[in-house]
């Protein structure tokens, strides 16, 4: 009889132990089964972007983000495990149109949320870097959104100071800017080309510049854009 008791008084301290009652030998904490909440903050959803911009994703969670990653439509571009969660996007590779960017935010136990999506359009766009020497100035054009496999008709508009004279353009590329026509204007003139494509290399040369003209005297944007089969497109 004497065993027996031993016994059952040893089930009855394993099982009190098992409940934690007396403390020591229980499991920790409870699993972590909230995923983290996530949102894109930039860009802003129906935004036109251009060049080197940054995408950025506010993530929050009960426990702790441990990273975010960042998909252009739908594909994987990258991740950030530090706040600010952010990937550097550069689109002047990208042909125009529009692009879509969601965020994947993870916890350290693998809940896992997705953002709202964002949608952005990518123009096409030019900018120019002017050298001025003395009464000369020459700018080299950089253009992205165009695709490769189809050129664009477009249209550019040319600032430039007051008594200075456009010299010469000069394009290289696969259709080297065919059809090119300049219409001046006041301070400012209009490239028109009927086949501008995708790496086209395009330089402008201005005359009469006035003493005390800086580079950011000089300027280009794009004013229309047509499509293979003369449609306005932009
Ligand atoms: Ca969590």
């Amino acid at each position: 009889m004497r065993i027996v008791k031993r016994s059952l008084l040893g089930v009855i301290m394993l099982v009190t132990a098992a409940c934690g009652g007396g403390g020591g030998g229980t499991p920790a904490g409870t699993p972590d089964a909230t995923a983290p909440s996530v949102a894109l903050s930039t860009p802003a959803n129906g935004a036109t972007v251009t060049g080197v911009t940054t995408v950025t994703a506010d993530a929050s969670d009960d426990v702790g983000v441990s990273r975010v990653e960042f998909y252009l439509n739908g594909v994987l571009q990258g991740n950030d495990g530090t706040a600010p969660y952010s990937y550097t996007w550069d689109s002047s590779t990208l042909a125009r149109g529009s692009y879509t960017w969601t965020a994947k935010a993870y916890d350290a136990a693998g809940n896992q949320q997705q953002s709202a999506a964002v949608t952005v359009t990518v123009p096409v766009y030019a900018a120019m870097t002017t050298v001025v020497n003395g009464a000369g100035a020459v700018g080299t054009v950089s253009l992205a959104g165009i695709p490769v496999a189809a050129p664009y008709g477009v249209n550019f508009v040319v600032t430039m100071p007051a008594g200075a004279t456009l010299s010469a353009v000069t394009t290289s590329g696969p259709y080297a800017g065919s059809g090119l026509a300049t219409v001046s204007g006041a301070n400012s003139l209009i490239l028109a080309s009927s086949s501008v494509a995708s790496g086209e290399i395009m330089t402008v040369t201005f005359a009469n510049v006035p003493p005390g003209t800086r580079s950011a005297d000089f300027g280009i944007a794009v004013s229309a854009v047509y499509d293979g089969g003369g449609n306005l497109i932009q």
